[in-house]
């Protein structure tokens, strides 16, 4: 049984708080489908009442914290305090169209000694699942109270990867396809879900074999990131660096499998 820091016991009370009301939305834009005005406007309150939520429970917890949200921005706080990054909904698209697949994302970032800030605490919280995949630095990513593993798989032939496809003229459509043309004809499948939270979650859970995607938020993959990594995976940007966020790239895998991915895409990009 893994020991929750009080810090981890917040974010996952302020996920619980909001993920009812998301439910309910979910289960409603089902009856909006064939309304003339469509669903988009409800879903995009659905998110903004999820985030207020979430916001209210976290500011409630650690007033003096920054909060980076997708949908409101960054609210100031002690810029020498812990930050929380919140995603209320990521898989929009998904949730607009029906589709059962989205999460919540919430990581803290912690001011280092160095100078430097380092994710310390990350939960992806699915709540039609009702699945807590969770880490903090140091203790291990579990799904629930179950420890997790990155995949063993060792041949690329046996792996399924996760991708997100440039979309409505966002991201480098060219460049994905250069590596979807690589990876592709190598691996046993890929998959565009529509969540990089949860396509990160199930690599730390062995569900999917590795993930590659480029221009992402940090809501999106802030606590994804900590999750593999705390699962003993490798995530790094598309040359092998630790610069994901500055380079916008993220890939990750078990060791062997991010060693064969890396090169295959650094081939791609040549
Ligand atoms: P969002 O659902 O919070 O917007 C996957 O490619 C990532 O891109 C998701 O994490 C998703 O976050 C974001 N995204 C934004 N718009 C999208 C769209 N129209 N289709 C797919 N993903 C989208
Ligand atoms: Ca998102």
């Amino acid at each position: 049984m893994p020991s929750h820091s009080g810090l981890f016991t917040v974010i996952e009370r302020a996920a619980r708080k909001a993920a009812p009301r998301l439910r309910r939305d979910f289960n409603e834009v089902q009856h909006l489908q064939v309304s003339r005005k469509g669903p988009a406007d409800f879903v995009s309150m659905a998110d903004k009442r999820a985030e207020e939520t979430l916001v209210e429970e976290l500011r409630k917890a650690r007033p003096d914290w920054s909060i980076l949200a997708e949908e409101g921005g960054e609210i100031a706080g002690d810029p020498n305090k812990p930050r929380f990054i919140v995603d209320p909904l990521d898989g929009t698209s998904n949730f607009l169209h029906g589709i059962p697949h989205f999460a919540i994302s919430i990581a803290v970032e912690e001011p280092m000694a160095n100078g430097k800030r380092e994710i310390t605490t990350a939960l992806v919280y699915q709540p039609l699942t009702d699945e807590s995949f969770w880490a903090e630095k140091g203790k291990g990513a579990w799904l629930q109270d179950a420890r997790l593993r990155v995949s063993s798989r060792r041949d690329l032939a046996d792996a399924l990867i996760a991708t997100g496809i440039p979309f409505l003229g966002h991201g480098n459509f060219a460049q994905w396809s250069r590596i979807f043309g690589a990876v592709a004809p190598e691996v046993a499948g890929i998959r565009r879900l529509g969540s990089a939270a949860l396509d990160l979650a199930w690599v730390a859970a062995g569900r999917f074999d590795g993930f590659w995607e480029s221009d992402l938020q940090p809501w999106d993959v802030a606590a994804g990131m900590l999750i593999v990594k705390e699962a003993g995976g490798f995530v790094t940007d598309f040359r092998g660096g630790d610069r994901t966020m500055e380079r916008n790239e993220f890939l990750a895998a078990n060791d062997v499998l991010h060693s064969k991915l890396h090169k295959l895409i650094a081939n791609a990009l040549r």
